[in-house]
């Protein structure tokens, strides 16, 4: 009996250290500290939505899929001003789920400020994701994998062209090693200034829940089936990327004209597309190790590689 008491805190322990979520961001040179999920929530003061667990969410349906709560602001919520064309990076725990893709959303808030609106009330756009960046499903590498390999951390551009305002901005790492596949997506308030003035067309907007749904092809493969072993394509859950559909300046309202007939809650296995030649806004990727998106950039600006996993529009 006496060795039943060490084996249950270490399997307690461990349970918490498998999995995680965002712990704080960085913009522009300033720091930001995250929600402290395992903290009273009495006198956070932070730029993070609170969230509730380190746990995976597991239905891809679920409430909690926009971020990671029921959706609320918290009673100290504090709003990080970003400029329109600066990087953001946040930062994760020690991750340990290197296979699966790296996502990242915003979605405006109707009024003057984000507090006290419902993150499932929203419209979410997607600004970057990252799949398979190379090799085979079974044994390649992925954009987790990227995540992990620099620091536990993603740096998202917040495009240019993002109309200024308030915004959610969402990133999400998901894990494939098991099925169900593991969600963690975690939010934060932030303002955009010196914006640009296209709004994301009605095809590249989702709600969450309801952007995924538990048949996406993205989130039902299996690493370790016959066919990962020689199958290099890997399709991306969520709606296409913003900038990837319709043109440089339709309104949100007007349906658009691109790849994804519908925006609605259950439309959401449609690959992004492949080509869709000068869509894509300064900032925004136009190519890299397993990008399957637009392309083209808007003129005047030429697609530049930074890296091999990453050519952006300059
Ligand atoms: C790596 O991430 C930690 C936060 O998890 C941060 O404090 C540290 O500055 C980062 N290191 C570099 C080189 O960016
Ligand atoms: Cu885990």
């Amino acid at each position: 009996m006496l060795q039943l008491i060490p084996l249950a805190l270490a399997l307690a322990a461990q349970q918490v250290n498998a999995h995680g979520g965002v712990l704080s961001y960085s913009n522009a040179g300033t720091w930001y500290d995250g929600w402290k999920a395992y903290n009273t929530p009495t006198g956070q003061v932070t730029i993070q939505r609170p969230w509730a667990t380190y746990d995976p969410i597991l239905d891809a349906t679920a409430s909690t899929v926009s971020c990671n709560d029921d959706g609320t602001s918290g009673a100290g919520q504090l709003t990080a001003t970003v400029a329109a064309g600066s990087a953001i990076t946040a930062y994760w725990n020690t991750w340990p789920h290197p296979y699966g893709p790296q996502l990242t959303y915003l979605a405006q808030c109707p009024g003057s400020t984000c507090t006290g609106v419902d993150s499932k009330t929203l419209k979410w756009f997607k600004i970057d994701q990252a799949g398979l960046l190379s090799g085979t499903v079974a044994s390649g590498t992925w954009g987790a994998g990227k995540m992990v390999a620099q620091n536990n951390s993603w740096t998202t551009t917040i495009p240019s062209t993002v109309p200024s305002g308030q915004y959610l901005i969402r990133f999400e790492t998901i894990a494939l090693h098991s099925l169900p596949a593991q969600l963690y997506p975690e939010c934060a308030q932030i303002q955009i200034t010196g914006g640009g003035s296209r709004a994301p067309t009605a095809a590249e907007l989702v709600s969450f829940p309801g952007g995924y749904s538990n048949s996406d092809p993205g989130l039902t493969v299996d690493l370790y089936g016959t066919a990962a072993k020689t199958q290099t394509t890997y399709i991306i859950p969520g709606p296409p990327l913003y900038g990837s559909s319709g043109s440089g300046s339709t309104p949100s309202s007007t349906v658009g004209s691109g790849p994804s007939s519908t925006a609605g809650p259950t439309s959401t296995a449609a690959p992004s597309p492949t080509v869709s030649a000068g869509t894509v806004a300064k900032y925004g990727q136009c190519g890299g190790s397993g990008y399957t998106g637009a392309t083209g950039c808007v003129s005047p600006y030429t697609c530049t590689k930074l890296n091999d996993y990453y050519s952006q529009c300059l």
